[in-house]
């Protein structure tokens, strides 16, 4: 499937939402009183949270005003733009090799199922990449990352459940160091952003990580669910408060109407999203690209 229509499938629930809502609020010919209440509702109820609705609100009023504009199906276009403005809020940094990805989250958000994604979107450019099995703690995560290794066809470093997660990835960088390999992605536990030992066990492993390869790049990326909705940004800050947070995986956008959250998490943390996961399939991420994400849901 081509790119655009994959990223269309997955936001189809979003769109359809969103979509019903804002015919409600642009169904006159002029802006009028009412007109801004009614869409900062369609906006909030679309989780675009309050203080970002009121944001989008605010500049669309000065973008009216200064463009003399009343006609609503010019409004509607004026609104699209900023929303597509906000997206690029947050741009994504370019990739620097060596990278290692270390990629944390609560349980079940689709940590280890991005990774195997990420592992054969790398694998396609000729990347070399290797797993690291860091999910010492839950019974079967390492086995299940195994698997992933082989859809991807990649090289995994794992140990034993139970072991130590800073020891593999302490094997891990060693091993990619001397494969020369361009990509390591390191699996982790799912934690409770609360659990305050948890926390410092991933602070562990970024230090070992930082000392061990200090030549190569580090990117932090949060997966996050996004049929959760608004406890996404509480998620993200107690992240980025325990071990610092460059970018963010929205997964199981496929299952889900409450798309909207990316624009609150770009406006409110300025943090970039990089990926999204439209399904459960190795083909299933997509690159997180403003223009494509305001076509597919607008
Ligand atoms: N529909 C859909 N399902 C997804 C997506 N990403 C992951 N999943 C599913 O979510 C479930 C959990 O995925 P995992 O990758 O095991 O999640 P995890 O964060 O590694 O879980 P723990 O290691 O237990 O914390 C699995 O059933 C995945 O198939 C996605 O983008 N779309
Ligand atoms: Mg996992």
């Amino acid at each position: 499937m081509g790119l655009f229509s994959s990223i269309k499938k997955g936001l189809k629930k979003t769109k359809d939402a969103f979509l019903s809502k804002l015919n409600a609020v642009f169904h006159g010919t002029d802006v009028s009183s009412d007109f801004y209440e009614d869409l900062e509702c369609a906006l909030v109820s679309s989780d675009i949270g309050v203080k970002t609705s009121q944001e989008i609100i605010k500049r669309l009023k000065e973008r009216l005003v200064e463009k003399h504009i009343v006609r609503q199906e010019f409004a509607r276009i004026e609104l699209k733009n900023i929303l597509k403005e906000i997206l690029d809020e947050a741009p994504r940094e370019p990739y620097k090799f060596p990278l290692i990805i270390t990629v944390v989250g609560v349980n079940g958000v689709g940590k280890t199922t991005t990774i195997g994604k990420l592992a054969k979107y790398f694998n396609n450019q000729n990347k070399s990449v290797m797993l690291v099995a860091g999910d010492t703690f839950r019974a079967g995560a390492i086995e299940q990352l195994t698997e992933w290794s082989k859809r991807a066809d990649v090289k995994i470093v794992k140990h034993k459940e139970g072991a130590e997660a800073s020891a593999v990835v302490f094997d891990g960088i060693a091993s990619a160091k001397a494969k020369k390999c361009d990509v390591l992605i390191i699996d982790t536990a799912g934690r409770l952003h609360t659990k305050v030992n948890l926390m410092e066990e991933l602070r562990k492993m970024g230090r070992i990580a930082k000392r061990e390869w200090s030549e190569a790049s580090f990117l932090n990326l949060i997966v996050l669910d996004a049929t959760i909705g608004q406890n996404s940004i509480v998620q993200i800050n107690a992240f980025k408060d325990a071990v610092g947070i460059d970018g963010i995986v929205l997964t199981k956008l496929d299952g889900t109407s409450k798309g909207g959250i990316v624009f609150p998490i770009i406006q409110e943390l300025k943090v970039p999203i990089y990926y999204i996961g439209v399904g459960e399939g190795v083909d299933d991420l997509e690159e997180f690209d403003s223009k494509s994400f305001i076509e597919s849901i607008i």
